[in-house]
């Protein structure tokens, strides 16, 4: 099935939906982007994933040529025209047509391009049985250079991690920022709990402020667990009870393994299912 995209100010058919060779999102990765779940025909924390969007942008001086409003209209309009109800959105900005120097300023218009698709998942079972992972070695990005709170279009930080843990037969990896201290994984928050405690490095560690984290930091204030944000090191993830992942695309997922080092009793911890079962609740409406 094609699928219809919003280019710009439109939709478009998929094959018509087409950039310029000097967008400067393809020649720089100059550009910011979101990526959303839809729930039960709704738009999954819609105002929170726009407000970040947005900041991306600023920080980058790329101006996104329509409103707040008038953005969450045609993301609107795009799942509609797809039929989808229980998917994902890709909502991008790129800096637009330039020439192939990097001055971004001779980009005229940037261009606004959503597409709602479905969604790939982890498989089922690996809920249940959990993940294994690995630390990276390569370093997450120094936040004087790209700030991790950015969502832009430079994620080869990210991906050169991701290949790292794919080599080694595992689907995600930790990386660490220039002082040593867990920043995030390629695609997601880091969670650890340790004696009913549970911790996550703050943004400031290198960490993507995700829209899931503090959802999750939410649902478990709410059941009296206590959440700290501080920097943790490799011994941290080591040595926890439980330790578990959260983004948009896999919600809340246990690892069991790092390193080689069982997490726990190596299947998802209790407080890992039940942040879980709380947040996919959330997410599907069931309990709000
Ligand atoms: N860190 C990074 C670097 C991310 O890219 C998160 C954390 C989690 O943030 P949210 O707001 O999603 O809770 C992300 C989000 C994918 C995919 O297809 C990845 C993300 C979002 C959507 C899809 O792998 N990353």
């Amino acid at each position: 099935m094609s699928l219809k995209i919003w280019l710009s100010d439109k939709l478009v058919d998929e094959k018509d939906a087409k950039i310029s060779v000097f967008d400067h999102g393809l020649l720089y990765g100059d550009g910011v982007f979101e990526g959303i779940r839809i729930y039960n025909g709704e738009v999954f924390e819609l105002k929170a994933h726009i407000r970040r969007l947005y900041e991306s942008a600023k920080a980058i001086r790329l101006d996104i040529p329509m409103g707040k409003d008038e953005l969450a209209n045609a993301i609107k309009k795009t799942t509609e025209a797809n039929n989808i109800t229980d998917g994902y959105i890709r909502l991008i900005v790129t800096r637009g047509t330039g020439n192939l120097g990097l001055n971004p300023f001779v980009c005229k218009d940037s261009v606004v391009i959503i597409i709602a698709d479905k969604i790939q998942l982890y498989p089922e079972e690996l809920y249940e049985t959990g993940m294994k992972i690995v630390s990276a070695a390569t370093v997450r990005n120094h936040p004087l250079a790209i700030p991790a709170q950015s969502k832009n279009l430079n994620y080869l930080n990210n991906i050169i991690a991701k290949i790292e843990a794919l080599d080694k037969g595992v689907p995600e990896a930790i990386m660490y920022n220039h002082q040593g201290y867990v920043a995030e994984a390629t695609g997601d928050n880091v969670f650890i709990v340790r004696d009913g405690i549970v911790y996550t490095p703050p943004a400031e560690a290198g960490a993507l402020e995700g829209i899931t984290r503090n959802l999750v930091i939410k649902l478990a204030k709410e059941q009296g667990i206590q959440v700290i944000e501080k920097n943790l090191t490799r011994f941290d993830l080591y040595v926890c009870d439980e330790l578990f992942l959260t983004g948009t695309a896999a919600e809340v997922i246990g690892v069991v393994e790092i390193d080689g080092r069982l997490i726990g009793q190596g299947t998802p911890g209790p407080i890992t299912k039940m942040l879980r079962e709380k947040f996919f609740n959330y997410a599907r409406g069931k309990s709000k």
